[in-house]
């Protein structure tokens, strides 16, 4: 018999990223999820306002991409990813770097955002050291960034809560460039702010402190997702580019989040026209059906590692399931359908009336910020006198029990992910629910 849950027997599972004991308390339980909605245990169908933790742009159970997985998983569950490889995975390879910005011509498969995030990272230090110049170690994050959760991840991440647990563990040699989120020079932005391009300079302090000759490399999220959405002063990407080519230092960007049509183009890195050296993906790259991840190289890069004996292993580094056959074909499908849906200027065509939609809010008496960029969008709510956090979560229950919707809460900073074929209805719907939930709480 099924055992009814209920805060008794519910401690079994330590939920990540969660207030385990409120959760637990009067637990939000999702039983299936269709399309743009989910259905509660309680049978409520609910709108996810989220696209499931930015991942599933097109929909929950998309028919193709959940039958090339039944397909997949009942051909061939698992193959050999070391010295073994199957075509899936070749092809897969094939057609994520066709997708990709010009010039990225090869993928390393990961799980994870934050394996991505590791993945990337080591690449970058054993590059320069391939090319003979292995002083070049240290790793430049910045302020409020999210990489995940693995040490390297955390360590040029900069959320505090994230990294204070572990202060006296980070991998050595990382310094932080300032966040650029400013109430007072850019609030209420539409798209990206004017003010604070000039912060992309600090790198030249950084320069200037450590030398050139030691830094291997600058990871950034093109906009910053998990801390709240800050999309990029105008300038802002093309100085940091500038400046790492002119040290010889690698760009990272970590697209988890703006890869696959969250900004209205295949890649942050397109939409923005700037092209670093090394992109992190996860989330998107199969729809979130089958985790997977993958890092994608420039060719030179890629060049740089096959040296030496041809017998030799080049890059010591890799995980079981990189290249899951199932997780491939998920990936494959879902690339498939970006394709055939045209996903990616789906989203680009709804940015306007998003915008349109959360800006709404902009003389809100709680507000005191409204970002958006692509389909990320922030309402950051001024927070309760002592209890920072309070509002938000209560908003985020609020729409969740009471107006059958999910949004996600950072603190007191409402986000929003719609889908990449969003209903201009439901979009307008949505933010009516924030409204209503606005108006009721304190
Ligand atoms: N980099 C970026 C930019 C991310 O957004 C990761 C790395 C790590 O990915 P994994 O797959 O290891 O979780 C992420 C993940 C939120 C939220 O509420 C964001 C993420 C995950 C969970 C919640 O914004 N991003």
């Amino acid at each position: 018999m099924k055992k009814q849950l209920s805060p008794q027997n519910m401690d079994a599972f330590w939920m990540p990223f969660t207030a385990n004991r409120d959760f637990k308390q009067n637990p939000r339980l999702i039983a299936s999820a269709q399309g743009h909605h989910y259905i509660s245990n309680d049978g409520r169908k609910i709108y996810d306002g989220f696209s499931g933790l930015w991942t599933s742009g097109i929909g929950h159970c998309h028919p193709k991409i959940v039958e090339a997985v039944r397909q997949q998983v009942g051909e061939m569950d698992l193959c050999m990813g070391f010295q073994l490889g199957h075509s899936h995975a070749f092809t897969l390879a094939d057609k994520l770097t066709d997708m990709a910005p010009q010039g990225f011509e090869h993928a390393f498969f990961t799980n994870s955002g934050s394996e991505s995030v590791d993945t990337a990272l080591k690449i970058a230090l054993a590059y320069h050291r391939a090319r003979g110049d292995a002083s070049r170690t240290r790793l430049i994050g910045r302020q409020r960034g999210y990489h995940g959760v693995n040490f390297g991840g955390i360590s040029v991440g900069g959320i505090a809560p994230n990294r204070k647990m572990f202060s006296a563990n980070l991998i050595n040699g990382v310094d932080h460039l300032p966040h650029t989120h400013n109430l007072e020079q850019a609030a209420f932005s539409r798209g990206q702010p004017q003010w604070g391009g000039h912060l992309a300079d600090e790198l030249e302090s950084l320069v200037a402190l450590h030398d050139a000759s030691t830094i291997a490399a600058v990871i950034v999220e093109p906009v910053a997702g998990s801390t709240g959405i800050l999309p990029p002063p105008v300038s802002y990407l093309e100085r940091l580019r500038e400046l790492c080519t002119q040290h010889g230092i690698l760009l990272i960007f970590d697209e988890v989040i703006t890869a696959f049509g969250r900004v209205g183009a295949s890649f942050a890195a397109e939409r923005f026209d700037v092209k670093p050296d090394l992109i992190t993906t996860a989330k998107g790259l199969t729809n979130g059906v089958i985790p997977m991840g993958a890092v994608l190289a420039t060719d030179h890069i890629y060049q740089s590692f096959m040296q030496g004996p041809e017998q030799s292993i080049e890059f010591f580094h890799g995980y079981t399931y990189s290249g899951h056959p199932v997780a491939t074909a998920a990936g494959l499908a879902t690339l498939e359908v970006y394709e055939q849906e045209g996903s990616f200027q789906q989203a680009r065509e709804l940015e306007d009336l998003f915008a349109d939609a959360i800006h709404q809010f902009d003389d809100h008496p709680m507000v005191i910020d409204v970002r958006n960029i692509g389909l990320m969008g922030a309402i950051e709510l001024a927070p309760r006198e002592g209890a920072p956090g309070a509002r938000g979560l209560e908003a985020h229950k609020q729409c969740f029990w009471n107006e059958n919707l999910v949004i996600r809460n950072a603190m007191d900073i409402l986000q929003f992910s719609p889908f990449l074929n969003a209903k201009p209805d439901d979009i307008a719907q949505m933010f009516d629910s924030v409204r209503a939930v606005l108006d009721r709480i304190d």
